[in-house]
This record gives C-alpha cells, sequence and structure tokens, in this order.
C-alpha cells in the first residue's frame, strides 16, 4: 500500500506565499518517482490574518498541528505588524509546544554557487548550525517599567536551564559522530556574559566527556563571526544558544552565496511532537509579489523534512535537482547572480527531479 504523510502547510507571509507552493510540488514530484504520497492540509495563518481576527492563528492551533506527521513553514513577519508579536504569535509557540528543541541549519557552499569569500570552493564550506530553540535569550521573563517616562526600564531574562542546555548539547555531539570530521565548536561569550554563558560553558565540557571519539573547540561569538568569513573549513558542527545559532545561520548561508539558499529544521527528536521545517529567511517585503523570491531554501528544506519522514532517497534527489539547477544562471535567480525568476527556478528543479537525477 502507497505510504501517505499527512503535512501541515503554512506558508505565512511575503515570499513564503511563493515558495512554499515550489517545495511542496517538488516533494510531490519526488513522491510521485518514489512511490509515496504526501497529503497537505493548508493554513493561512499569517499577519494577514492576525490583521483580520487580532490572532496569527486560532487558539486551538497548536491541537490542529499535532496529528499531522510534520509541518512545512514559509515565513512569517510583515510591515505593520510588529515582529515580537508575529513571532511571538505563531513561529514561537510552535516550537516551545512542540518542544522542538532542535533547530538544525546545514550551510553548504553548493556546486554553481559562488562564495563572497575569494577563492572558496564547495569543499571548504560545509557545516551544521545547531541551535537551542526552545529557552536561552528568547525569553518572556521580564517586564517594561515606567512606560514613555525619563525612568523607563526594560529588563530582560536570559533562561538556560541544565535539561535544556545537555540536550542541545548531546544532540550536536550526535550530529557529529555521523560526520566524518567529528568536531563540534561551541559558541559562547562566557567573558562577558557572566552568569549563563560560563554554564553554557560547563555543560560543554561535561557534554566533551560523555563524547570522547569527538574533537572540540570553543569560541566567543565576536571571533567566532570573524572565522565564519576568514575560515570557514575549521567547522563541522555548530552549537549555539538560541540568539548566537539564529545569527549564526544567517552569516553562514551569507558567506555560502545567499540566505535565499539556507534550510532548517526544528527538530522534536524524540517524535513526541511533529517537527517544524522552514526556511531561514524571513518574509522578504522588498521583493514579495515580483515573482522574483529564490525557491532553493524551501525545495532544500523540503529535502530535510522528507528525510526526517525516512524518505531518504527522496530527499537527495532533490538536494541533487537544486545543485543541477544552480550550474546555470538562467536557472539561478538573481540573488546567486543569475537571471532566472522562481518560476524558472522552478521549472529547473522539477525537471531535473523527474529527469532522475
Ligand atoms: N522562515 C522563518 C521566518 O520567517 N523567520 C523569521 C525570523 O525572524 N525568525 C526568527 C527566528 O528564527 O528566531
Amino acid at each position: 500500500m502507497t505510504k501517505t504523510y499527512s503535512i501541515a502547510s503554512i506558508p505565512g507571509d511575503g515570499i513564503g506565499t511563493e515558495v512554499i507552493p515550489v517545495g511542496q510540488r517538488a516533494a510531490e514530484t519526488a513522491a510521485d518517482r518514489y512511490g509515496f504520497s504526501i497529503r497537505w492540509a493548508e493554513f493561512d495563518w499569517s499577519c494577514q490574518r492576525y490583521a483580520e481576527t487580532g490572532r496569527m492563528m486560532p487558539g486551538d492551533g497548536i491541537e490542529q498541528l499535532k496529528p499531522h506527521d510534520a509541518i512545512y513553514l514559509g515565513a512569517v513577519g510583515w510591515p505593520g505588524v510588529p515582529d515580537h508579536v508575529s513571532l511571538w504569535g505563531l513561529l514561537i509557540p510552535i516550537r516551545r509546544e512542540m518542544d522542538q528543541y532542535a533547530n538544525v541549519r546545514p550551510v553548504r557552499l553548493l556546486r554553481g554557487v559562488q562564495s563572497p569569500l575569494a577563492g572558496r570552493g564547495p569543499e571548504d564550506i560545509n557545516f551544521i548550525v545547531v541551535r537551542e530553540n526552545v529557552e536561552g535569550e528568547y525569553s518572556e521573563a521580564g517586564g517594561r517599567l515606567y512606560r514613555g517616562t525619563d525612568q523607563e526600564i526594560a529588563i530582560q531574562e536570559a533562561i538556560f536551564t541544565r535539561r535544556g542546555t545537555d540536550r542541545i548539547m548531546d544532540y550536536a555531539f550526535k550530529v557529529a559522530q555521523t560526520r566524518p570530521r567529528k568536531h563540534v565548536t561551541s559558541a559562547t561569550k562566557s567573558n562577558g556574559i557572566v552568569h549563563t554563558m560560563p554554564f553554557w560553558d560547563e555543560r560543554f565540557e561535561a557534554a566533551k566527556a560523555r563524547y570522547p571519539d569527538v574533537k572540540t573547540s570553543q569560541y566567543h561569538i565576536d571571533i567566532l563571526t570573524a572565522h565564519f568569513v576568514q575560515h570557514p573549513d575549521w567547522f563541522d558542527v555548530v552549537v549555539g544558544s538560541n540568539l548566537f545559532g539564529d545569527i549564526l545561520s544567517d552569516l553562514g548561508p551569507a558567506v555560502a552565496g545567499s540566505i535565499g539558499i539556507a534550510p532548517a529544521a526544528n527538530l522534536n527528536p524524540e517524535g513526541l511532537y511533529p517537527s517544524m521545517f522552514e526556511p531561514v529567511h524571513g518574509s522578504a517585503p522588498d521583493i514579495a509579489g515580483k515573482g522574483v523570491a529564490n525557491p532553493v531554501a524551501a525545495v532544500w528544506t523540503a529535502a530535510m523534512m522528507l528525510d526526517h519522514l525516512g524518505e531518504a532517497d527522496a530527499a537527495k534527489t532533490l538536494e541533487a535537482a537544486i545543485e543541477i539547477s544552480l550550474e546555470r544562471p538562467e536557472t539561478r535567480t538573481r540573488d546567486l547572480g543569475g537571471t532566472a525568476d522562481t518560476n524558472a527556478s522552478e521549472a529547473a528543479i522539477l525537471k531535473a527531479i523527474k529527469e532522475g537525477c
């Protein structure tokens, strides 16, 4: 009997609504080839919905998502809705309530893509950022006092628990054990952030002892960003807190050519809840609606989702199709120095999947 996956699709805002359908068609094309099928449940949760209803998603939104095998999300955010309102109304509750604590963001210089770094090729840039995804600096603890007065105060607490820190370290070390170089780098700032970051370093030391076969390094976040640019070849798996991981996983893809290609998985590794897959990029209001958005991140994200669902061959085919589409400027989008619009990029990807790359 044909296996059918049930996937919740939330295109969201801006270019999310342009690239997610491309990823869906790419996944369906691969499904046809590999003998499984996908049933999509479409959700219009977005800033537009917020404008109409005062909510990014309905009150029982999380319950509606729980029965699905995975969640495929586009982008969140649109001018007119404060960014913290849109993010905390949709993306962050899904990550937290589904305990999607491991945010996995691969960074690879793909064939056909030019890095902005001189003299770097695909062999130099191939690492994974593992970002802690449900605590850390993204916290509701804190508050505002004396708003609008000279005495105004804003307090934001970062929350680092031993359970939360240890499990993201474990996840990163286990990923490293599956890779040839078996190396984990920790992003810290324990010279300036005096409570949480020394704690982060202590938990990294404890993790090192649990994985003696994995090599390690540790850098303060400031010099680490410089090393991403000057020595991207040093990195294999990079583990960071919620904020540091977020920043590093925009810088990484920029070094690898464009944030328009960067995929991400928000994983609940234990499988107690569906995991969520989303391109790293946001809604890009500057190019939204023009038909020029790069769909590669959405397709690569769909590949991560299929891999997670156990369809490894289909996932590999999507990745290979992406690389074929990137070889020629006519099928590469403008952010990658090409001339293609979204449709031309999609056509090349679907053709490559059908032709059996
Ligand atoms: N594609 C997901 C998206 O729209 N991300 C926008 C964003 O600002 N995300 C912040 C985060 O990942 O913490």
